[in-house]
C-alpha cells in the first residue's frame, strides 16, 4: 500500500483535468491526476473539433497553445443548409468574434505533454477509484495501480471522470439532483483524409435528417449523419455513408464532395443533461461529469474549460489567499454558464434533426424557425453570440 498526501486530487484526465492540474501546477498547488486508461488510449480518442475564442485564451493562458496556434483553422462563419438552401453565419460580422478548428485529440496531446515537461504526478490505467470520508475535512481517494494499492490523502478532490465516472456518483442521491433529454437519434461520425467540401463547416438539416460537415485540417474532413440512437458503424459501408451525406447536403455542395475510405467510424448518442449541484463538501465536478451537450451547438469541451475557468481560480483562491469565496460560489457560477449552453445546444438539435414522431406540425414550425432566421439580423446575432461562447 502506497500513501500520500496532496493539495489536490484530481480524477481523469482528459480535457478538463489535464488543464486544472496545469492551472494548479503553474500557482503552486500540488496535485495528483487519475487515469483509469492508458494515456495512448486517452490521446487516441475522436471527439470535438470546434474551439470557442475564450477556450483558445485559457490554452493560451495555460502555455499549450504554440501548435494550436501554428496549426488551428480561424473560421470567421459557417453555414446552416435547409434543404437546398445555404445561409451563412458570419460569426466575424454578427458577434466580433470567430472560433478555432483544432481537434480535441490535439488539445490533449498538448495538455498531456506540457504536463509530463513540468514532472506533475499522473497514474494512468488506475483502477477502482474510489472516494472515501468525503464528508471530512481531508477526504481519501483509493485506487489500484499496476496492482499495487494506492491511497491519497487531499484537501480537495476535482471530478473530471467524464459522464461515466464515479464523482458524480459519490454525491449521495439526496443532494443530487439531475436534468435529462435523450434523443430519439445518434450521429454516425466518419474521419476520412480527404479535403474538406468547403473551408467552413456546413450544418446541415434535410427531410431525411442531419448531417455535418467539418474538418481537422485541409487534408482531413470529418463529417456525421443522424442515425438511429443504438444504430451500430459496422451496419455501415463507407460507400453507404457517403452516399447518405450525400442525401443530405445542397445538390450543389454534394456534387463537390471528395470521398475516400474511412479512418475511423463511430456512433455517438445524443443527450442533454445536467447534475446538480457541481460541489459536494470537498468534491467539485468539472466537464462531462456534470453536464452533457448534444454536440450540434460545439459546446461540450468549451464548457468543460469554462468549469476548469471558475474552479481553477477558486481553488487558487482557496490555497494561496485562504479564501472560500471561490469554491463556495462555483457551482452556481458554472452552472449559470453551463444551462445557456444546454439552451443552445438543445436549440440547435430541435431545430436541425428529423424527430420521427414529431409530426407535421413540427416540421413546419422548423421551416418557420429557419425562415425567421434568414430574415432576421438580429436572430442570427443571438446564434452567432451563443455559437462563439457566452463570456465567462
Ligand atoms: P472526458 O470524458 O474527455 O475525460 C474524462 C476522463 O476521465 C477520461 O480520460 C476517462 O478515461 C477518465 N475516467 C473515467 N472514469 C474514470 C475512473 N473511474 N477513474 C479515473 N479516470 C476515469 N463535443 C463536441 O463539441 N463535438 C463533438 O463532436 C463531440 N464528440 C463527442 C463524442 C463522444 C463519443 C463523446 C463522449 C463526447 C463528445 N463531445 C463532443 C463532447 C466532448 O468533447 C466532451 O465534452 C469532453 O471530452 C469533456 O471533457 P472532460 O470533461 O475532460 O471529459
Ligand atoms: C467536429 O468537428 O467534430 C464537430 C464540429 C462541430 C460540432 C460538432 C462536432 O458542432
Amino acid at each position: 500500500m502506497t500513501e500520500l498526501k496532496t493539495q489536490v486530487v484530481v480524477i481523469g484526465a482528459g480535457p478538463a483535468g489535464l488543464l486544472l492540474s496545469r492551472f494548479l501546477h503553474d500557482a503552486g498547488i500540488d496535485a495528483v491526476v487519475l487515469e483509469r486508461r492508458s494515456m495512448d488510449y486517452v490521446l487516441s480518442r475522436i471527439r470535438a473539433g470546434v474551439l470557442e475564442p475564450g477556450s483558445v485564451g485559457l490554452l493560451k493562458q495555460a502555455g499549450v497553445a504554440e501548435r494550436l496556434e501554428k496549426e488551428g483553422q480561424l473560421h470567421e462563419g459557417f453555414a446552416i443548409s435547409y434543404g437546398e438552401d445555404l445561409l451563412r453565419i458570419d460569426l466575424q460580422a454578427l458577434a466580433g468574434k470567430s472560433v478555432t478548428v483544432y481537434g480535441q485529440t490535439e488539445v490533449t496531446k498538448d495538455l498531456y505533454s506540457a504536463h509530463q515537461a513540468d514532472g506533475c504526478r499522473l497514474y494512468e490505467n488506475a483502477e477502482d477509484v474510489s472516494i472515501e470520508d468525503i464528508e471530512s475535512a481531508e477526504p481519501v481517494v483509493t485506487c489500484t495501480v499496476d496492482g499495487e494499492p494506492l491511497r491519497i490523502r487531499c484537501d480537495l478532490i476535482a471530478g473530471c471522470d467524464g459522464f461515466h465516472g464515479p464523482s458524480r456518483r459519490s454525491i449521495p442521491d439526496k443532494h443530487r439532483q439531475e436534468y435529462e433529454r435523450v434523443y430519439p437519434f445518434g450521429w454516425l461520425g466518419i474521419l476520412s483524409e480527404t479535403p474538406p467540401v468547403d473551408h467552413e463547416l456546413i450544418y446541415a438539416s434535410h427531410e431525411r435528417g442531419f448531417a455535418l460537415c467539418s474538418m481537422r485540417s485541409n487534408t482531413l474532413s470529418r463529417y456525421y449523419v443522424q442515425c438511429k440512437a443504438d444504430d451500430n458503424p459496422d451496419n455501415w459501408s463507407d460507400e453507404d455513408f457517403w452516399q447518405a451525406l450525400r442525401e443530405h447536403l445542397p445538390k450543389d455542395v454534394a456534387d463537390t464532395l471528395v470521398t475516400g475510405p474511412s479512418i475511423e467510424k463511430s456512433v455517438a448518442p445524443l443527450r442533454s443533461f445536467v447534475s446538480e449541484p457541481m460541489r459536494y463538501n470537498r468534491l467539485f465536478l468539472a466537464g462531462d461529469s456534470a453536464h452533457i451537450v448534444p454536440p450540434t451547438g460545439a459546446k461540450g469541451l468549451n464548457l468543460a474549460f469554462s468549469d476548469v475557468h471558475y474552479l481553477s481560480e477558486a481553488m487558487i483562491q482557496y490555497f494561496n489567499e485562504d479564501s472560500t469565496q471561490g469554491i463556495d460560489q462555483y457551482s452556481e457560477r458554472a452552472l449559470n454558464r453551463v444551462w445557456k449552453a444546454e439552451r443552445f445546444s438543445w436549440w440547435m438539435t430541435s431545430l436541425l434533426h428529423k424527430f420521427e414522431d414529431d409530426g407535421s406540425f413540427n416540421e413546419r414550425i422548423r421551416q418557420a424557425e429557419f425562415d425567421y432566421l434568414v430574415s432576421s439580423r438580429s436572430y442570427q446575432t443571438a446564434l452567432a453570440e451563443n455559437y462563439v461562447g457566452l463570456p465567462f
